[in-house]
This record gives C-alpha cells, structure tokens and sequence, in this order.
C-alpha cells in the first residue's frame, strides 16, 4: 500500500519506472519539456523536468532522477552573480544543498558582521578602500558580483582543496575552503579593475589563480588622469594559490574578459573584446576582430626574477602591452567582442567564443610556442573558426572531442565535433555541427559534469540561462532566471530538469562526490576564531566551557557556550556606552545541531554551527532589557533558548 498515493494511482517512483521499462508515449509526449497535464497520471508529474526525466531514461542516458532520501552523484558549484554568494547544488537532482555567503551580507549566518568573517572580509583590503569605507561608515563592501567559481587542481584534475571566486563589482578574489565550505581569503587586487574572468592553474598544480582586470583605467588611478582613454591600461593578475598573494601582474594593450590556462603549465589566455580600448559602444564595437591575448608563464617568470618590471602598489607589473615587449604576450586577432574562453580537456584546443561573430575560434596550443620563439603570423595557432549560429558565449566538453557552445541570440546549444571542425577549416567538405537543442532562454554559461578537467565524463550538460520568461508561474515584473540539465544522448541533448534561480545563474562547474569530502563538525581548534581563542587566553577564560563576563575598561567580553537547548548564560550585565563583544561556542558535536546568538533589537545574528566559535562586537547604545535568543531551530525547547541582556544606563 505504501505505493499508492492518496489519489489511489501509482506514485511517481512508479511512474518512472514504468516509462523507462518502456512506456514510451508519455516520455516523448514530455520532451522539449512540455507539461503533462492529461487525466490523472499528468497530477503525478510535478514537474516538466521529472517527465522529461523519464523520457532521457527510455532511450538509454541518464535519467537523471533522484528520488528522496538518495544523494546525488556530483556536487554543483554554483556563482550567484550579483547575489555575491556560492551555492552547492546536487546533480542531477538540482537540488540546492546550501549558500556560501562570500562577498555578500548574510543574514542567516552573520556574515559580514562577525568578527570572524569581517576579519577574512578586510584583513587584505588596499588603503584606499579602507579609507573610502570608513568615511561612508562601513567597514566592508556588502555586495559582490560573483561570476566565476572554479576549483583548485593537481595534474589537470581537481583536488577538492580549494574553490576561487571573483567579485567584478569590488576587484576581488575568495578562497573558498573545502573542508568547511567557508571563505578564509578575501583579497582586493590592486592596480587592475573589476576583476571579471578567473581560472586556477591547471598544471603541475594550483600554484597560481588567474585573473583579469576588466574595466580600462590610468596606470596609477588618483585623479590626475581622468577622461584621457590614451593613457589607460589593464592588468592580467596571478595570485599565489597557497597564500592568496599577488603573484605578479603584466599590464596589457585592451581589456579582459574570460581567462583560462592549458593543460602544459605553459600558457595562459584572455579574451578581450574592447580592443579598441573605447569607452562607448560603438567605439568597443567597431573593430571587425579583436583578440586572445596569451600569457607565457615562463618568459613572466624568468622578467620577475630579473627585475624587468615596475612596482606598482606593491606589485610586480611586467609591461606585456602590445608592440612592447613580445617575450611576455602574444595578441591573436578573433572575431568579434569574443567572450568564452574554454581550455578542452583534449589537452590542444582552446575554443574562444565570437559573441558578435556566430563563430568559436578554435586555437591548438601546440602551435604556441612558435609564436613567441619565431614570430610567427599569430593567426597561424588558429586551427578551426566553425559558424555555429548567433552569439556564441561558452563552450562545455564532454571529453569524447565534442564541444558544446551556448548561442545567447538563437537561444540554443550546439553540439559539435572539434576534430570535423579542424577538417573543414583545412578546406574538407565535413559539417562538424552534431545536433542544436533549444534552451529557454538565452543562455550564457553552460557546463559539464568534470567538464573543465582531464577527467570529463560527458554524462550531464547544464545550460545557465538568463532569461524565463514564460517557463513558470507568474511572480511579478522580476522573474527568476533558469538552469537546465540535460543528459548527454547519443548525439542530442535530452532536457532532464528545469530549475528557477534568483539572481544569477552565473557559471558552475560539476564535480563528482568522490572529490568533495567536507567535515561534518568543527574541529576545536580550527584557525577561523584564533583571534577569539588568544583573547580567551589572555582572560584566562576556558573558551570552550565559558560562562565569563570580562570587564577591560569600557570593553566587556561576554564568554558563553551553548548545549541544546541552553546558553550558558541566562543573563549578562554591560553599561550603556560599553564596547561590549560576545562570543558564542557550540560545545554540541552532534551533526547538524547548529545554534544560533540573534540579540533583538540590535540587527545581531550569526550562526554557530557544532563545535563552532563566533563572536559579534557592538556598542551598548541603549539602556533597558534585551532579550538575546537561538535563532537556528535545536531542540524541542529551541523557543525557550534564550536570556538577557541589562544595559544599565550612564550615570546623569
Ligand atoms: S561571463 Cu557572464 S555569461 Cu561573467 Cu562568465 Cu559569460
Ligand atoms: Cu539552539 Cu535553537
Ligand atoms: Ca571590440
């Protein structure tokens, strides 16, 4: 009985089962993702995507269903764009697991108003902007505009360690740790601006994380030269992985847009698409082509360690501009404002989208070095430039030498053969177009599980679209934006899922599980509160088991720890004016047993998740009672987990 749902027909996991045993009709009534709505096997359909599902399972692919209580078989990293977040998701279920607050204010979680995370948010910003915030009253930028998310590798692999994200509204870069999914490194990148395109080494390892400066500006930014285009430049960054440093940063002629490296540890690449170095559109636009710049990693090195460069703002800047030292960078022409850029697994072509030009630029690395050792006509590494339709962005891999690429206009995906394409831009009469599959709509990034690794598998596609439109019910005039999977399917792609987003599906990249291992607790003695375990010390405080108010002038240090459902204590006592700092440890190791500190009236609240220590400083302000209490729901008694705080009023 327990398959049986309450309208007396078969369940969905029923259901599913008998479509891909061989029921045929309503799979492919469901493909392109039209809702069933016929009689009452159509209500068991919740979604356009499990019908499809169904379909993608009658002929063979992967389904792509999870039913509840079964995990998923990759983990979706996700940008948020302009949200400034990370989010995981499950593939293929598409569940959303969890938000990463980066370079965003969170609520849930205090990031951005604990002490640890203001911390990781300011401890490398540059002194101009400390100086900007402080006479705007912050202390931290609060939004970011994160577009790429990428994973640190080992051998072309990716090693679970590390995740790096770029924020192109504040010019910075995070370090995500893998082993607790939270930032330990923010940093601002001098001199560049507008950090936009980022990728990590990919060979030997992660030793560097590139990134590009978007927005053109003068050399040194501080108003002597304001509207004097001529004399703006940008700046290509390597970060030191390890410790999040600046690394170097070679200056170039135009400016960058999407970054990615090779699979030798050789070179790395940008795409810029203001050539011209204009400042209105039709300036940007009117060149016919513009370029991929190549970055050579060795030469870079080898002018660094001879001092060939200027100190700007603490960095080693290395002129790469063009016409200037030909050692450092290479200029390919591309047609037209080209934006992806997208190494392939197959470890030679590099495919660079044309955007305004309906064709992906196919470059073979192997014919780099030829460029830099004999001069040779840099459109010679240029092996294929196949049309594939209008407003190529990015290119996915499957790792069988098929290249999928998002056409933003035409609101499809091609699928297509990167060898064919070689062979008829040598004159071949050979069409390296696979299949072309509608996606809704407008699609920017796409991905593949593994896709961006030596290990791409070729099992699910996502397409990351910008707009919905009509794919759901109405919400009003802001509508969320849509991601689709699809299985990879013998030569077409086979819609799986349809899932909804706020703002924005950037990019991601699908990693198998096997690679992600986080903890399931704190360990006691991680180094994000350090600060907070010396100054427990210095109080002669047992941070762990604390239930101290420390008295340090008009400081007051408030040491308490919480057991579900109690914190350890049930009132404190500070005086109006007090500089007064709670810190809050979850002596709970139980999985999942996360508490919270929310002290109302006061805009405070971070999250404590087990074995965890935070801490928040504010000034007494207000004299009277209030009442602090968990706000991450822990206990039949969660309500009654709570105390107060007497703010005692200044003496007349
Ligand atoms: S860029 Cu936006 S669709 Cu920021 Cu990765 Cu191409
Ligand atoms: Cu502790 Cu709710
Ligand atoms: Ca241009």
């Amino acid at each position: 009985m327990s398959d049986t749902n309450e309208t007396g027909g078969l369940t969905r996991r029923q259901l599913m089962g008998a479509t891909a045993a061989g029921g045929a009709a309503l799979g492919s009534v469901a493909v392109g993702g039209i809702a069933l709505t016929a009689g009452g096997t159509g209500a068991l359909l919740t979604s356009t995507g499990e019908a499809a599902a169904a379909s993608g399972s009658s002929s063979g692919a992967a389904s792509g269903h999870v039913a509840p209580g079964e995990l998923d078989e990759y983990y979706g990293f996700w940008s948020s764009g302009q949200t400034g977040e990370l989010r995981i998701l499950g593939i293929p279920s598409m569940r959303e697991l969890i938000r990463v607050p980066v370079f965003n204010r969170c609520s849930a979680t205090g990031w951005g108003q604990t002490n640890e995370s203001l911390k990781v948010l300011t401890e490398n910003m540059t002194e101009k902007t400390k100086k900007f915030l402080a006479a705007n009253g912050k202390k931290i930028h609060d939004n970011g505009d994160l577009h790429h998310v990428h994973m640190s590798f080992t051998e072309g692999k990716y090693d679970g360690r590390f995740l790096f994200m770029n924020d192109k509204a504040n010019t910075r870069v995070a370090r995500v740790r893998c082993d607790v999914m939270r930032a330990d490194k923010i940093i601002e990148i001098p001199n560049a601006k507008a950090i936009h395109g980022l990728r990590p080494q990919k060979w030997p390892r992660t030793n560097y994380v590139f990134c590009n400066g978007e927005d053109e500006g003068p050399m040194v930014n501080d108003g002597k030269i304001l509207d004097d285009p001529s004399q703006y430049v940008n700046f290509y960054t390597a970060i030191n992985a390890d410790d999040m440093t600046i690394a170097w940063q070679v200056m170039v002629t135009g400016n960058l847009d999407n970054t990615d490296a090779d699979y030798d540890g050789k070179y790395a690449f940008s795409t810029s698409y203001n050539s011209e170095m204009g400042t209105t559109l039709a300036e940007m636009t009117a060149s016919d082509r513009d370029h991929v710049v190549v970055f050579n990693l060795a030469e870079i090195e080898k002018g660094i360690a001879a001092g060939d460069y200027t100190e700007l703002n603490g960095v080693k800047v290395i002129d790469g501009r063009k016409g200037k030292n030909k050692k450092y960078t290479r200029y390919i022409p591309i047609p037209n404002n080209p934006h992806g850029c997208n190494m392939a697994p197959d470890k030679i072509h590099l495919c660079i989208g044309g955007k305004l030009s309906p064709t992906v630029s196919v470059i073979d690395v192997r014919k780099l070095d030829a460029l830099f050792e004999t001069d040779a006509d840099p459109r010679s590494a240029v092996v294929a430039e196949p049309e594939l339709g209008l407003g190529p962005l990015h290119t996915a891999f499957d790792g069988k030498g098929n290249a999928y690429t998002t056409l933003f206009l035409d609101s499809q995906v091609v699928y297509w053969n990167i060898e064919k394409a070689v062979r008829a831009f040598a004159g071949e009469k050979v069409d390296p177009i696979i299949s072309k599959t509608d996606v809704h709509y407008q699609p920017g990034h796409n991905s593949t599980t593994m896709g961006e690794t030596l290990e791409a598998d070729g099992k699910y596609f996502m397409s990351m679209n910008k707009f919905s439109k009509d794919r759901y019910i109405n919400v009003g005039p802001l509508k969320p934006e849509n991601e689709q999977l699809f299985a990879i399917d013998g030569d077409k792609l086979t819609l799986l899922h349809d899932g909804p987003t706020f703002a924005e599906p950037h990019d991601s990249i699908v990693v198998h599980r096997s690679v992600v291992n986080p903890v399931h607790v704190w360990d006691r003695n991680d180094p994000f509160w350090e600060d907070a375990r010396k100054q427990a010390e210095a109080d002669g405080v047992d941070i762990d088991y604390a239930a101290d108010v420390i008295r340090d002038g008009n400081k007051v240090r408030v040491y308490m720890h919480s057991v579900a459902p109690a914190f350890s204590l049930e009132s404190f006592t500070v005086k109006e004016g007090d500089e007064v700092t709670v810190y809050v440890t979850n002596m709970d190791d139980i999985e999942d047993l996360t508490h919270g500190f929310c002290l109302g009236d006061h805009g405070i609240a971070m999250e404590v998740a087990p074995q965890a220590t935070a801490s928040v400083t504010f000034t007494a302000a207000k004299p009277g009672v209030y009442w602090y209490y968990c706000q991450w729901f822990c206990h039949a008694l969660h309500m009654e987990m709570r105390g107060r705080m007497f703010v005692e009023p200044k003496e007349a």
